[in-house]
Formats: C-alpha cells, sequence, structure tokens
C-alpha cells in the first residue's frame, strides 16, 4: 500500500491547534470545557468533518468521528485520544494521537482503500484530572468504570459540578448513556508521544506498549488553626501547611521505599487558606499522584502515605482527613493488537521495541471494553507535561505511517 503521510499539512494543524490556549506560546493550557478547549473542540470538528468523517458527540463531550467500512454493521476499529491539556502543558500530549489518528485515516482514504469495517476517531474528553480531580473521565464513562452518580457528584474547585461545565459547553445530553455499549469495537489504538527518554536514548522510533502503569490520586485536607502571622507564637501554633509539607516529604519518602525505579509518588497540588503571608496556615488541601506498574507496591505506598498522616496530625495536633480519589488496576494491551502494530512497523520497515508506559492514558479505560494497543514516538529528552514538550515531525509521520498500517489491518 502506497502510504503518504501528509507530514506538513499535520504539523500546520498541530500548531494551530495550540494556539488554543489559556496561556502564552509556547505553553499550552487547555482545561476541559473552557473557552480554548470549546475552541480546540471545535476546529477538530472542522477537519474530521472535512476528511467526510460522520460526527457525534455525547453527554460529556466524547467526539465520534467515523469514516464508515464496507459493512457497516461490523463493530468498528477505533483511535484516538485526548487535546485537553494541564496549566503549563505542552503541544503534543494528546493532540498526536488524535490529529495523527486523522491523518491517518486521511491517508487510507487517499490510496483509495475501503476498510471492511468503519474506522471510528475517538476524541476523549477531560483525560486530564485537571478540573474534575480525576484523570480519564470520559473513557472511565465510555468503560462503565464510573457511572453517572458518581459523575454527578464532582466538582471543580469553584464548586460547578460536571452537569454545570458540560452542558455550559454545549453538551446537554444523559451522562447514563455514555457508557459504550459491549462489542462496540473489535480493537483501540492510541498513539501517543511517550512522555519519557527511552526511545530518545535508544534512537528507536517507536514504542510498542506492552502494559500501563496502575495510576492512583489522593486528596489530603489539613485542618489546624489559623492565626495573626505576628500574635501567635510558635510553641501555640498547629500550622497546616506545616503539617501538609511533612506529609508531601512523607510521600516522597513512601515512593522512594520501595527501591522499585518504577513507583513514583508526586504532591502535584497544594491549596493553603487563607493564603495572606501574614495569617498562620489553617487549612492545607494536598492532591497527591502515586504509580507503579505492579499494583500491590502502589497500594503498599498508598498505606504508608496514610500511616504518615495519621502520625503527623497527631504529632502537630491537626485534623488530617484522606480520600483516595482513583486506584486503577495497571493494563496489559491485547497481544493480538500488539502484533497487528508490530507487523506494521515490519511491513514499513521501521524498528520497534516493547516497553510500558509510566503515564496513564485513555488506553487504560478502553482496555476494559476493546482489545486495545498503544505506540509511542518519542518525545526530546522524555520531556512533557512542560512549554518545551516536542516529538519532531517525522517521528510523528512515522507513528502516523504506521497506525494507518495497523488501522488498516485491523478493519480489513
Ligand atoms: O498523567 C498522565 O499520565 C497523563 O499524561 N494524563
Ligand atoms: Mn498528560
Ligand atoms: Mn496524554
Ligand atoms: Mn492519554
Amino acid at each position: 500500500m502506497s502510504l503518504q503521510v501528509d507530514a506538513a499539512r499535520l504539523t500546520h494543524e498541530l500548531q494551530v491547534l495550540a494556539t488554543f490556549s489559556a496561556a502564552p506560546a509556547p505553553a499550552v493550557t487547555r482545561v476541559v470545557f473552557t473557552e480554548p478547549d470549546r475552541a480546540a473542540r471545535a476546529y477538530v470538528r472542522s477537519l474530521c468533518t472535512a476528511a467526510g468523517l460522520s460526527l457525534r458527540e455525547d453527554a460529556v463531550g466524547n467526539l465520534f468521528a467515523r469514516w464508515a467500512g464496507e459493512d457497516p454493521s461490523l463493530p468498528a476499529v477505533c483511535t484516538g485520544s485526548h487535546i485537553d491539556a494541564i496549566p503549563n502543558a505542552g503541544m503534543y500530549d494528546g493532540t498526536v494521537g488524535v490529529l495523527g489518528a486523522l491523518e491517518a485515516i486521511r491517508a487510507l482514504q487517499a490510496t483509495g482503500l475501503r476498510p471492511r469495517r468503519s474506522i471510528e476517531l475517538l476524541m476523549f474528553t477531560s483525560e486530564e484530572p485537571t478540573r474534575f480531580g480525576i484523570g480519564c473521565l470520559g473513557s472511565r464513562l465510555l468503560s462503565g468504570l464510573t457511572d453517572a452518580g458518581a459523575a454527578s457528584r464532582l466538582r471543580d474547585r469553584d464548586g460547578a459540578t460536571l452537569d454545570d461545565a458540560r452542558q455550559a459547553a454545549g453538551f446537554t445530553g444523559t451522562v447514563a448513556d455514555v457508557a459504550l455499549p459491549p462489542g462496540q469495537y473489535t480493537a483501540f489504538v492510541e498513539l501517543h508521544i511517550e512522555q519519557g527518554p527511552l526511545l530518545e536514548q535508544r534512537g528507536i522510533g517507536l514504542g510498542l506498549v506492552t502494559a500501563i502503569a496502575a495510576p492512583a490520586s489522593l486528596r489530603v485536607t489539613i485542618d489546624g488553626e489559623g492565626g495573626h502571622a505576628g500574635a501567635v507564637l510558635m510553641p501555640a501554633r498547629r500550622d497546616a501547611f506545616l503539617a501538609g509539607a511533612e506529609i508531601a516529604l512523607a510521600v516522597e519518602a513512601a515512593a522512594r521505599s520501595t527501591d522499585a525505579i518504577d513507583t513514583v509518588a508526586t504532591t502535584g497540588v497544594c491549596h493553603v487558606f487563607p493564603g495572606a503571608v501574614n495569617s498562620v496556615p489553617s487549612r492545607c488541601e494536598l492532591e497527591v499522584d502515586v504509580r507503579d506498574i505492579d499494583e500491590g507496591r502502589r497500594d503498599a505506598v498508598l498505606a504508608r502515605v496514610e500511616t504518615a498522616c495519621v502520625d503527623v496530625a497527631a504529632r502537630r495536633r491537626v485534623s488530617v482527613t484522606t480520600q483516595v480519589v482513583n486506584a486503577d488496576p495497571p493494563a496489559r494491551c491485547d497481544a493480538a493488537v500488539v502484533d497487528a502494530l508490530t507487523a506494521s512497523c515490519v511491513d514499513a520497515g521501521f524498528a520497534c521495541e516493547p516497553m510500558i508506559s509510566r503515564a496513564y492514558h485513555d488506553a487504560l479505560f478502553m482496555s476494559r471494553v476493546a482489545p486495545t494497543g498503544m505506540l509511542f514516538i518519542p518525545c526530546r529528552a522524555g520531556v512533557s507535561h512542560r512549554p518545551d514538550e516536542y516529538a519532531a515531525p517525522e517521528d510523528i509521520a512515522r507513528g502516523v505511517h504506521v497506525l494507518a498500517l495497523a488501522l488498516a489491518r485491523l478493519a480489513s
């Protein structure tokens, strides 16, 4: 199959998409349902429409763009990723798997291929935890892991509910209808930047993901006693932030305690109240992210953090409450899908190697409802979730080329 990936067009589209941001370039901030997200969604919809795909969106903004196959009654092959971005992020995380998948479809269309099965591009809503505190909200709901009741209890920092936010963005359907019917797809493949340094270090252009690490996140709320920074003497203080600081250090110690390089933990969010330089913090809220490819080891870290919270609470005479927001199992990718990706790399004459994903992805949840695989491309120095995140056009084009061959193979 003489496949032509239009790398220049794709590079341009990624650059246009990056302009829909709440932060100045080169940073990208695109939080779900905010104005930049809504403008970005409209742009992606316009590109999918121009490619002749039939579009639909569900109640939480998952976008489905379908290229009808010869037999539309057959379960489709699905590919996709996300376009939302955490604050001060880069322009390739997720977007390569959305616009790259669109380019793969366009390249296949240009060959005159008519796939037996339909091929559907799925752009997942709210993959990042930024607004509602939990990652992969769209794919969790699609997989049925999160139900409408749990989703209705989600709030952002302004107290807005998921329903408030989605309806304001024009998504007015019923969240209970989001879950995919069984057997909707025969395969799901996500193209994504590695978000790590291994491919670049090894000089390999393509990574075949065999497993996706098990993510967990914890919310820690510390309540002490505030007061005047000048008047409250040190022995009398019950400083909520300092208790939080000890807990954050305990998070780091817990991750290091496993002696396994695959265990990671981060206290990425810290809110201090009332947040005045001359007021002793009365409350501190932490959000903690813990991951490992071994679920038991990950859970042992969570347990150590909980124990540290009890210890700090007693020693510092503060109250500490914890809430596990999510603690998901790791995912193993489907051997047949990995084989299809491997065969496509071989057909195209590209080197590839198996690897694990330390980042989580929508594929982690799609693996619950469809045989799933992921294809990684290198990103410079492994940097991601930073404005200097970068993937070279030739690496992106190579990933799109292999994705296209794999989609054609899976849809035949
Ligand atoms: O955090 C993650 O692993 C993903 O990039 N949201
Ligand atoms: Mn991300
Ligand atoms: Mn991502
Ligand atoms: Mn992802």
